[in-house]
């Protein structure tokens, strides 16, 4: 990756990292002790867990591959790696209890933020610990996200809060959006800090599309469950026909029919389902049989990245919807800022030169692609983040939810789960040829 000078590098280096650690210091101080030793869900690991982790791959990145320091405390290693262990039995395990997880995530900080203060790097090493803070920074954010994930699944009282999005009027523009065909340039060899998996640049050719201005809303996937979608095989996939009938699913995760009435819980609180949202915790399989029913399909990875990226004027992509400028609140919900998404169409800032919306922030949406190498793919700085996924096991999403930092969020972006997740932030839009 190119570099940035030391004294950006510093700046931005530093206040990446600050944000992370005041979000993870809020989400691990919101609750007391034993919530978070606590296994909220099989699917995710106890708060102190992630607390940890997260400081041991902030000592294993900057402190011994950039820095050269001796490791602090070899012997919690394992306990961390993600590989070893299996998120069901992390529990299970002699972690460092919440005080000492704390303390040690703190020691490596002030080591790591003496490095960054006191190290000339110059070019080659320049490069290289920039992309390494800057991948720090996002991996403490990504595990800000899933302990976030961790919060919803919880159990009890509300712990957190935010204030709502600003309440805008019902989306009246066009449903969907024509994205011409032709070639449009995918992926980036450019951005400073995009991981490998959205590397190298390269160009794709995408026939004409269709494809929503907005994400599918709750009360249009409440139309495909009152019109009774998860009971018609015929618009599933065999795997998710199987996987929603095995588990007695009929709606997406947290909601709950009382009477006639569609209530969800979200954050410790009981609330109507909000019509004009964006669908929230959905299945791949969920997604893609509403879009079945619709009469439409979910947007490849590609139609949805040439859709957020491509400016038709000028042939450019760009590294946002609306431009290149990092984002702000006005073009995006982003960072937590609020604890849910903003009610469809909101952010027309924040629109793509064709005029679509929501792209970034607000909900992860599906896409109907498989996890795959872009031609050219180098794994770095380890396999384990991405190059060990790729295969038919893991779908795509795409443009980050309300919960991710603008740090891990961009065009170029690539997420990934298996087909059947739904504790995720998940949600999508919907697409046709042209
Ligand atoms: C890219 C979100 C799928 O959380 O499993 C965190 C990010 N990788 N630590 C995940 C990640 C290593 C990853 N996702
Ligand atoms: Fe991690």
């Amino acid at each position: 990756p190119p570099a940035i000078g030391p004294e950006r590098l510093r700046e931005r280096a530093l206040r990446a990292l600050t944000t992370a650690r005041d979000r993870t210091a809020l989400l691990t101080t919101c609750v007391d002790g034993p919530d978070l030793v606590a296994q909220h869900s099989p699917l995710m690991s106890p708060l102190v867990w992630d607390l940890a982790h997260i400081g041991n791959q902030e000592e294993l990145w900057l402190l011994r591959t950039v820095a050269g320091r001796e490791a602090m405390r070899p012997e919690i290693d394992g306990l961390y790696d993600a590989f070893e262990h299996p998120r069901a039995e992390r529990p299970s395990l002699p972690l460092l209890p919440p005080d000492e997880a704390r303390r040690y995530a703190a020691e490596v900080r002030g080591r790591a933020l003496d490095v960054l203060e006191n190290t000339p790097f110059e070019g080659r090493r320049l490069t290289e610990a920039g992309f390494a803070f800057g991948m720090i920074a996002q991996h403490e954010q990504q595990h800000d996200e899933t302990m976030l994930i961790t919060h919803q699944l919880r159990r009890g009282p509300r712990a957190l809060t935010a204030p709502d999005p600003e309440p805008v009027a019902p989306y009246s523009g066009p449903s969907e959006v024509l994205v011409p065909g032709g070639p449009f340039t995918m992926g980036t060899s450019t951005e400073p800090w995009a991981l490998d998996n959205e590397r190298p640049a390269h160009v794709r050719t995408v026939p004409a599309f269709h494809i929503d201005t907005t994400p599918v809303t709750n009360a249009a996937y409440r139309a495909f469950i009152e019109d009774g979608g998860y009971d018609e095989e015929r618009w599933w996939t065999p795997q998710g026909w199987a996987h929603i009938r095995t588990h007695g699913l009929d709606a997406p995760l947290y909601w709950r029919r009382e009477g006639g009435e569609w209530l969800r819980r979200r954050f410790g609180v009981t609330e109507a389902v909000p019509p004009d949202e964006p669908v929230l915790h959905v299945s791949w399989y969920e997604a893609d049989a509403y879009a079945r029913w619709a009469g439409r399909r979910l947007p490849t990875e590609a139609e949805w990245e040439k859709a957020a990226r491509h400016d038709p004027a000028t042939g450019r992509s760009r590294r946002y919807p609306w431009g290149d400028a990092d984002p702000a609140p006005e073009h995006a919900n982003l960072g937590q800022r609020h604890l849910r998404p903003a009610p469809a169409g909101s952010y027309p800032a924040g629109a793509s030169p064709l005029g679509v919306r929501q792209l970034i922030g607000d909900v992860w949406e599906w896409t109907a692609s498989d996890l795959l190498p872009y031609p050219g793919f180098n794994a770095f700085p380890y396999k384990e983040y991405s190059e060990v996924f790729f295969g038919p096991e893991y779908k795509v999403l795409r443009g980050g939810s309300f919960a991710v930092d603008p740090v891990a969020c961009r065009g170029t972006f690539r997420n990934w789960d298996y087909p059947v997740r739904r504790q995720i932030f998940s949600g999508f839009r919907t697409a046709r040829d042209a």
